[in-house]
């Protein structure tokens, strides 16, 4: 496979950019490759810059989930862009997409656009603290919610203990103020909880993960998580910015029944453009500037051209039958990738919620990060090479997830089953 163009511009790109790209996870070390330099996308294809093609399940790390340059899509941004790009002040776009939000997720009254996922989960935090008066966080292990100093902690040595930074730059003091559990662990949260409950601003959870490879809530977790935070008064934030739209119209909570006082959206409320978005009660909302005195602010936010994109995604995920029939995609590659990892007699774990899948090459169940990084990554390093050198392209890193589209056919199911069956048996 000729990654001539490829490897030219990732030699410029390392000497103008960190690491020659602009997010670490892009530039594939954990799998020792280098990036691709993607040239243009169709549908569920993505080709390089040396013409290549690939079979994506990526889709913009879960962004595309009609798959690339969806038709009405392209046009809601070409016509959009006859009124111009960016105004700073409110458009009708803007209402509309929220209007769409709030009719989507029950627990959502009011919504305020951003321009990333981080900014979402960020200022939810600080609307958490703000609103309550506290200033202790709870997180997960292995939950990933952006790069926010307060969400970039890592567990602290001991259960109970608090916060260390997840990354030089992180302030001690500010870690302090974070305490990150197990994901699943209902005993620890109680007992977390009958501790410092009284002094838990919010807790904050990816309600299905998609950051330690895919991991589903336990029984019972979110419910705890719910019942908890009622009880102390703390807000349960729902981080959706990779559930939201993707496992239901009204994203993981819908699909739980579990409802959050705050939810972070992104990605697919985009339709590929920058946005995310958080929202909530309107006695929560409301303390948002300039209503309320809880600041928060963006350039961009609510930007015409990313709206549209969003409205028109919408517009196509609410029609009837359209998540069955993703359903039935993902379970025909999930159903296919079993079977292809049965017949290689490798144990991997493979699981779906929706179309997000995970696969982790693991003889036990994975049900938090602890489990994850029992996974064995030479062999997913080997899985992922072998995919790419065969024109299919996943998330490189054990603990990320694949994403269906719209786009994607049996044909391209059956091509990307075929390669993997090909590629696990050489990995015996
Ligand atoms: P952004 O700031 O990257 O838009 O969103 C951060 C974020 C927040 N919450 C969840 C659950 C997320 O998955 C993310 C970002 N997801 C990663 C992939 N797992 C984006 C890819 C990247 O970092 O380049």
């Amino acid at each position: 496979m000729n990654l001539s163009n490829s490897k030219k511009l990732f030699d410029r790109a390392v000497k103008l950019i960190p690491g020659g790209v602009n997010s670490p996870v892009r530039a594939c070390q954990s799998v020792g490759a280098e990036p691709l330099f993607i040239d243009r996308a169709e549908g569920c294809l993505i080709f390089d810059a040396d013409g290549n093609r690939y079979i994506d399940y990526i889709g913009s790390w879960g962004s595309l989930i009609l798959g690339h340059r969806y038709p009405s899509v392209i046009e809601a941004v070409t016509v959009v862009l006859e009124r111009g790009t960016s105004f700073g002040a409110p458009t009708d776009l803007e209402v509309q997409l929220a209007q769409m939000v709030v009719e989507a997720v029950p627990s959502v009254e009011i919504v305020r656009m951003v321009n990333s996922g981080t900014e979402a989960t960020m200022s939810a935090v600080r609307l958490a603290r703000g609103v309550t008066q506290r200033e202790l966080i709870i997180k997960f292990d292995g939950c990933y919610h952006g790069h926010a100093d307060t969400l970039l902690v890592a567990a602290g040595s001991g259960l109970a203990t608090l916060g260390i930074p997840g990354s030089p730059g992180v302030p001690e003091s500010i870690a302090r103020h974070t305490l990150s559990l197990p994901y699943n662990d209902v005993d620890s949260l109680n007992k977390v909880m009958t501790e410092k409950g009284e002094f838990v601003a919010g807790i904050i959870v990816e309600p299905v993960a998609g950051n330690m490879g895919l991991v589903a809530p336990g029984k019972g977790f979110l419910e705890t998580l719910r019942q908890l935070c009622d009880r102390y008064g703390s807000l349960l934030i729902f981080d959706e910015v990779m559930t939201g739209f993707r496992v239901a119209y009204g994203g993981a909570q819908a699909l739980y029944g579990v409802y959050p006082d705050l939810t972070c959206f992104g990605k697919i409320i985009g339709g590929g453009l920058p946005v995310g978005a958080y929202g909530g009660k309107r006695e929560l909302m409301s303390q948002v500037a300039p209503q309320g005195s809880i600041y928060q602010a963006g350039t961009l936010s609510g930007n015409p051209v990313a709206m549209a994109a969003g409205i028109a995604t919408l517009e196509q995920i609410q029609k009837d039958g359209f998540y069955e029939a993703l359903d039935q995609k993902a379970e025909h590659l999930l159903s296919g990738l079993q079977h292809a990892a049965q017949k290689a007699t490798i144990p991997v774990q493979a699981q779906r919620v929706g179309s997000m899948l995970g696969f982790f090459f693991n003889d036990r169940a994975v049900k938090n990060f602890d489990d994850s990084k029992t996974s064995d990554l030479k062999k997913f390093s080997a899985f992922y090479n072998g995919l790419r050198q065969a024109g299919i392209y996943i998330a490189p890193s054990q603990f990320e997830a694949l994403f269906i589209s719209a786009a994607h056919e049996t044909e391209h199911i059956e091509a990307t089953l075929k390669a993997a069956e090909r590629v696990l048996v050489q990995l015996k």
